[in-house]
């Protein structure tokens, strides 16, 4: 008999637990970047297959020391989902990185969960020359899986092993008529992620965590494209500067990157109108 379960990924900034959720649903519901802090809110998608239903919780990675408004109200929703139902944890480690205050921190939240803990060893495709570090963590948990998520390698004995876990009754949410298996992501939310992700990946430093993106219009013209206006929000001035670059090539370089993805993830023509725009009350309202 079929069954359904909630899992929830937790694990520091950049351990890759967005792209693990992206492998598993099979296409991207949520973004990803070498940059830590990528996630900025919890994105629920289903995975679904003749086991059953698991819907797993992504969640932003938990900074260490959330000093900056963004961090602090990141964290918090990472916290909040906490209080939320779920019956597996799934903690996701990256050895290639030395361990830190941060793991730290992340292991003393995971320890107060009361559910299984399924411990996961991503990137194993690279060089891990830290594992040594975190495999005291093995005794404290339920399982421990080496996979990699980009890769998508070794992953099958893992959701083995969470389907074991769960006796949820079937299903937890009906999917028939769903286009996407995200739960908690609209298509407008979806463009902004992926401009976002964009900004991510083309600027450098802090630039990433002082802007938002807010997709204006969204129309679908005659000829079957699709035009999108959206503006990328920033703190000040001077950012704006950075995000616009030399002779508008910044803008222009994110504009591209985004367009092509969402050519491609709707197959339609998209005209996307992207602007930038300073705004000093913006470090409360970051998406
Ligand atoms: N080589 C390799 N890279 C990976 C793997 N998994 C993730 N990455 C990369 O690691 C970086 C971070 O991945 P994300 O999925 O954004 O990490 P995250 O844990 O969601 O990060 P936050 O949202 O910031 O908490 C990206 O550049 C990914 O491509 C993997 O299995 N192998
Ligand atoms: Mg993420």
């Amino acid at each position: 008999m079929k069954k359904a379960g909630i899992v929830l990924l937790i694990g520091r900034p950049n351990v890759g637990k967005s792209t693990l959720l992206n492998t598993l649903v099979g296409q991207k519901v949520s973004i990803t970047s070498p940059k830590p802090q990528t996630t900025r809110f919890p994105i629920r998608a289903v995975f679904e297959d003749e086991r059953g239903q698991l819907i797993f919780i992504d969640t932003p990675g938990i900074f260490k020391k959330a000093e900056d408004v963004l961090s602090r109200a990141v964290n918090r929703k990472t916290l909040a989902t906490l209080d939320e139902e779920f019956d597996v944890v799934v903690y996701m480690v990256d050895p290639t990185r030395a361990r830190s205050f941060e793991e730290g921190r992340v292991l003393g939240i995971v320890r107060k969960l009361n559910k299984p803990v399924i411990l996961v060893f991503n990137k194993m495709d690279l060089e891990t020359k830290h594992m040594a570090e975190y495999t005291f963590i093995q005794d404290e948990v339920a399982a421990t899986y080496k996979i990699s998520a980009l890769k998508d390698k070794h992953i099958k004995p893992f959701i083995e092993d969470v389907f074991s876990r769960v006796n949820r009754e079937y299903p937890l949410v009906d999917m028939t008529d769903s286009v996407t298996p995200a739960l908690n992501m609209n298509s407008r939310l979806f463009l902004q992620e992926i401009i976002r992700e964009k900004v991510y990946l083309f600027t450098r430093e802090e630039v990433p965590y002082k802007v938002g993106v807010a997709v204006e219009e969204i129309k679908e013209r005659d000829n079957g494209s699709l035009y999108i206006k959206a503006v990328i929000y920033t703190v000040d001035k001077r950012y704006r500067g950075m995000l616009v670059g030399r002779q508008g090539k910044m803008v222009k370089e994110i504009g591209m990157a985004a367009r092509k993805e969402l050519e491609r993830s709707t197959n339609k023509k998209v005209f996307l109108d992207l602007r930038i725009e300073a705004n000093h009350h913006l470090q409360e309202m970051l998406n």
